[in-house]
């Protein structure tokens, strides 16, 4: 192609692209001298141009949704909450048993007892003791030493019978069945009988000759068969004769 035809064909392109609408009979116009060629074809299609500005979130799709999966674990206790309010008063109770409160049915139960003991005692009294006064005696009737005399006595809240007038030291013999001990010894001062208290005596009954602390071993006293007293061994077997409070 020579270099006429090249600048014509390059003339008529840039008159296309300027505009594209003007026509054939423009293009006649325009060309009073130089005979013009039909149009040129279209030239090939532009660069892309840069990507756009990002467009706004789209609406949530409608696809399946999945299957619901199992509860989670268990999660920690939660801290105590604050406590309620009161609540109402409950019904009254039933009556509660008191037998110690009703003095009426106390009374009634503490004179039959009573009555039943003082009948019990009546009995000892004639089969077992003798009675003088507010004291009744009674034998043990099996022989031993004079502790175990006094833990016998003890165990029955009782004491080593201890005569404080002829009468009771009559009543002492007449329980006894041979020599019994009495609750009297010289054991702390020798030669100064005292009562199982400690205090001195008021009324003794020797016999005569006695206390004569034979051997020098002899602390502790026995009523003999006739009401008389003998001091002699603690360690000795004897009967005893108990005293009671009546
Ligand atoms: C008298 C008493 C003694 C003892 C002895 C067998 O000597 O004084 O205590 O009983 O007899
Ligand atoms: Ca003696």
């Amino acid at each position: 192609m020579s270099l006429f035809s090249s600048f014509l064909l390059l003339l008529l392109s840039v008159s296309t692209s300027h505009s594209e609408t003007v026509s054939n009979e423009d293009v006649r116009m325009t060309c009073p001298v130089i005979a013009c060629g039909s149009p040129g074809l279209n030239g090939f299609p532009g660069k892309d141009g840069h990507d756009g500005a990002k467009g706004e979130k789209g609406e949530p799709g409608e696809g399946l949704r999945g299957l619901q999966g199992p509860p989670g674990k268990l999660g920690p206790p939660g801290p105590p909450g604050t406590p309620g309010t009161q609540g109402a008063v409950g019904p009254k109770g039933d009556p509660g048993e008191c037998p110690v409160c009703d003095s009426s049915k106390a009374n009634r139960e503490g004179e039959s007892l009573q009555t039943e003991l003082e009948q019990i005692k009546k009995w000892i009294f004639f089969f077992f003791g003798k009675k003088v006064g507010k004291k009744f005696f009674v034998s043990s009737n099996e022989k031993m030493s004079f502790d175990r005399a006094k833990a016998l006595c003890a165990q029955f809240q009782a004491s080593v019978a201890t005569p404080k007038n002829a009468e009771e030291n009559r009543a002492i013999k007449n329980a006894a069945h041979e020599a019994a001990f009495l609750g009297i010894t010289d054991e702390e001062n020798e030669g100064q009988f005292v009562d199982m208290t400690g205090r001195a005596l008021t009324y003794t009954n020797w016999k005569h000759g006695e206390p004569n602390n034979a051997n020098s071993e002899e602390d502790c006293v026995t009523l003999l068969s006739d009401g008389k007293w003998n001091d002699i061994s603690c360690s000795v077997s004897s009967e005893v004769v108990c005293e009671f409070s009546v």
